[in-house]
């Protein structure tokens, strides 16, 4: 039987007014549920697991799952709130096509005749200007089997070698430094591994808002005596509760890393052992790191030397630890060197692949980690392979019934497409599952020119604002509406279990998919009939690859509870720790446990840059971007959400009393935050939590509210990641936006019972 919901999650004092439970609920809200489906939350990387309440199709309440290992039934309010989603009034039932004449601009369509339609503008493009005319943008909301298949219809169907997915927005500095470091990527550890460590560092990771049940672990270590670090430009909650907190100038965390492992290195608080035996380059790093002073160090990272000091003591003197971060390192030019800074630090102690020693990124969308491993990548196949790897090329051929050389090479990264869209090289475009009119930084750029397309294509289950782009939109699925696995933030495959069938015309994203490679005659390899038939090839494809899921079937995942990737054979378990002293992985074969040829990590230079904008007499302030608790990502299902929108109605622009008294603005006055590229107005939150030379706004709201108006398109030379984190602005008092009213949305939801109790 379900608890009350205060119990889930502690009470409002320990957790502050973000994590506070809406209303009561009241006895006349109860319904009687037709039946209870076991699943997961639709929303971040952590994945908790919830039971949906099903009545008359429609999911009424949710009752959080005491017997998922990860949340034991806690939820934060995304979590809670998620089923208001599908009876909303603008979930997309039928198929709609642009009309300027109609109300709204788009007009029904019969489902058929859309997909006809989109499949004749394909096929006239593709005639007109070749396959590469074609692009696709996915995402990794999307289930594995989905993400699977959309690298698959990119490829195999269209042709093309334009597909890339949101995680380029995401994760990907962490992935490439895992893969250069370990030669994989995933996270070392499960999370029981860091109840029971000495030390916790966190960077750029605002856990209590992001990943709110990470936090619980955080405590949890922390009753049995750990030390928290943790490096932020703000003091966020988890900052609050640190015992050292390095407040660091945005963009410089790869010299941070470089401090500290200096004084790691002359304090001797390295482990020999571990470095001999275990990895490469160790010398040519430390020579490297010797720049890096305790004043220097000090003085590029905007912290003091007492308090970087006390993190290196902590840290090198323990025995045990887990080194956690997010994107707050990741979004930046530098993200690739700021990762490497991190794995740097964690290598030099020794301690990974072991229990209660561990490091991870934290994986941010639903399915951040396997959508980012079977090929919806620009440069990826399934099973974490290579596109410019022949054998890789001639494993996957195999599997997909193509020839090797039919197979395109690698594409581009989502936001090179938006270039080449712009430049007019990509005609078409069909999205899955992003929005990237609001996520993509300088995004007026990306209005004009999604405006340049000759077609546009959306899947979506909500008018997102790129689907009122398109040319025609396909209602797709919401997450209840399908079943599938996806691979949480510690590497654990789960399900998703189906609870409701989708609404009127709308269909699972993967079936609309298919129906498009019906439709352009090319339906061989589309033609599975269930997700677990799209699961099973997908198995076979990742067989001998670094993320093999071979062994995995929906049946071992049900009788576990989840399956930790790699799961190479029918009887493997799955590995919740990776790199155990002595573990076999199919690179280093036995070698080591590292997934190189001589089973060892590679220590790598950790070059620290200077964002590519800094602040000068014209912009003298920083800008850096992120999240709310109560909001995700692009906001179009949140903002939909009524109690949602009430815990953070309109994005905030966070500034330190000082700076706001310079600058003449006051706590709830319109301020303007300018940039190179255009501007924001929004009321000012003034608040002491942050560095008073930077400034901080959400961006989950689009249109003339976006964050994004003002961001920098500067990216990571390798990852390819957008540097979100930071930009040079000017900030001022402004007055009430003309635009101010069109732009609040009206609540978009009435509050609807609350049916949180057991029935
Ligand atoms: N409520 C909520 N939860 C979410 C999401 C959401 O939209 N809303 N999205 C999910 C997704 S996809 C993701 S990727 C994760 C993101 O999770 P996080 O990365 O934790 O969230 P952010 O707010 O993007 O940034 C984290 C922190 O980085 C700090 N920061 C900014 N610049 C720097 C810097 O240069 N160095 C350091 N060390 N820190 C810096 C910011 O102050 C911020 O507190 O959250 C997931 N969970
Ligand atoms: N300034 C700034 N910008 C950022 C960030 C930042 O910190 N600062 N963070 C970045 C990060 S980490 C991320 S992950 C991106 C996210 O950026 P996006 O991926 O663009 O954000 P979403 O809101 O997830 O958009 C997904 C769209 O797909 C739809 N959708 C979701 N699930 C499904 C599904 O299963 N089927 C179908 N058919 N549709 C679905 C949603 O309704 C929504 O319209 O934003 C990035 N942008
Ligand atoms: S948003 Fe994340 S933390 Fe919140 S309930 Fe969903 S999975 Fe859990
Ligand atoms: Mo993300």
């Amino acid at each position: 039987m379900a608890q009350e919901p205060e119990n889930l999650l502690g009470t409002i004092d320990q957790f502050g007014p973000h994590l506070a439970f809406n209303e009561a609920p009241s006895q006349d809200a109860i319904d009687v549920p037709d039946k209870h489906v076991d699943t997961h939350c639709c929303f971040c990387g952590q994945q908790c697991g919830i039971t949906l309440k099903v009545k008359d199709n429609r999911v009424i309440g949710f009752e959080p799952r005491y017997d998922f290992p990860f949340n034991e039934g806690m939820l934060c309010p995304k979590g809670v709130k998620r089923y208001l989603q599908g009876g909303h009034r603008d979930r997309l039932e039928t198929a709609l096509q642009r009309d300027a004449t109609a109300s709204g601009g788009f007009r029904p369509l019969d489902y058929q005749q859309a997909i006809d339609r989109v499949a004749a503008e394909i096929r006239r493009v593709q005639q007109a200007y070749g396959p590469e005319a074609v692009g696709v943008l996915s995402g990794a909301s999307l289930t594995t089997e989905k993400a699977y298949l959309m690298g698959k219809f990119a490829r195999v169907c269209l042709q093309t070698p334009y597909i890339d997915y949101n995680g380029r927005l995401c994760m990907v500095s962490a992935a490439a430094a895992n893969k250069k470091a370990f030669g994989v990527d995933r996270a070392a550890n499960a999370w029981d591994d860091i109840v029971g460590t000495d030390v916790v560092w966190i960077s750029g990771a605002n856990i209590a808002e992001c990943a709110p049940i990470t936090t619980n672990y955080v405590w949890q270590a922390r009753e049995m005596g750990a030390k928290v670090i943790v490096v932020d430009p703000r003091i966020t909650p988890i900052a609050r509760t640190a015992d050292v907190f390095l407040p660091i100038r945005p963009g410089r965390d790869a010299a941070l890393f470089n401090g500290v492992l200096r004084i790691m290195i002359e304090r001797d608080w390295i482990d020999h052992n571990f470095i001999e035996q275990h990895t490469t380059g160790f010398d040519k790093l430390a020579e490297h790191v010797d720049q890096w002073t305790l004043d220097r160090t000090a003085k590029e990272c905007g912290v003091s030397q007492k308090k970087l000091m006390q993190a290196a003591e902590l840290w090198g003197q323990a025995s045990k630890s887990f080194l956690l971060h997010a994107r707050g390192i990741e979004h930046h030019s530098n993200g690739v060197e700021n990762c490497l800074g991190a794995i740097n630090i964690v290598l030099a102690s020794g301690r990974i692949g072991r229990k209660n020693c561990g490091y991870a990124t934290i994986t941010g969308q639903a399915n951040g980690q396997g959508g980012r491993e079977h090929g919806q990548k620009c440069d990826q196949l399934p099973g974490a392979r290579d596109i410019s790897n022949p054998e890789h090329r001639a494993h996957i051929s195999k599997i997909w019934g193509v020839e090797e050389r039919e197979l395109p090479g690698p594409g581009v990264d989502c936001y090179e497409m938006m270039r080449k869209i712009h430049a007019g090289e990509i005609k078409l475009l069909l999205t899955l599952c992003f929005n990237p009119k609001v996520s993509l930084p300088d995004n007026e750029f990306v209005g004009a020119a999604l405006d340049k397309l000759e077609f546009m294509a959306s899947i979506d289950f909500f008018m997102s604002e790129t689907a009122r782009h398109a040319d025609v939109v396909l209602p797709g699925s919401l997450q209840e509406e399908d079943e599938g696995v996806v691979t949480q933030i510690e590497g654990r495959v789960i399900r998703i279990n189906k609870a409701v069938e989708p609404p009127g015309d709308a269909q699972q994203d993967w079936k609309i998919v298919q129906d498009l490679a019906r439709a352009l005659d090319r339906p061989t390899g589309f033609q599975f009939e269930s997700p677990r038939q799209i699961f099973n090839e997908l198995r076979r494809a990742s067989r001998g690859g670094t993320a093999d899921y071979s062994g995995i079937t929906y049946e071992k995942i049900d009788a576990q509870g989840g399956v930790f990737w790699p799961c190479p054979e029918d009887d493997h378990p799955g590995t919740p720790r990776m790199f155990e002293p002595g573990s076999v992985n199919p690179v280093a074969k036995g070698a080591g446990p590292f997934y190189f040829p001589d089973g060892r990590a590679r220590f790598l230079i950790s070059e620290h840059r200077p964002p590519a904008e800094v602040t000068d007499e014209n912009f003298p302030v920083i800008l850096t971007t992120g999240r709310v608790v109560s909001q995700f990502l692009s906001g179009t299902q949140t903002r939909r959400i009524g109690p949602l929108m009430d815990q953070y109605p309109e994005p905030l622009i966070e500034i330190h009393p000082q700076l706001a008294e310079k600058l003449g603005v006051t706590d709830g006055g319109w301020t303007t935050v300018e940039t190179r590229r255009s501007s924001v107005t929004l009321k000012a939150q003034v608040v002491r939590t942050i560095r008073p030379d930077t400034v901080f706004v959400p961006y989950h709201w689009p249109g003339k509210r976006s964050a994004n108006r003002c961001t920098i398109s500067a990216q990571d030379p390798i990852s390819k990641i957008p540097e979100f984190k930071v930009c040079a602005c000017r900030v001022f008092a402004a007055d009430c936006p003309p635009h101010y009213e069109d732009e609040v949305e009206p609540r978009q939801h009435p509050v609807p019972a609350l049916n949180i109790i057991s029935t």
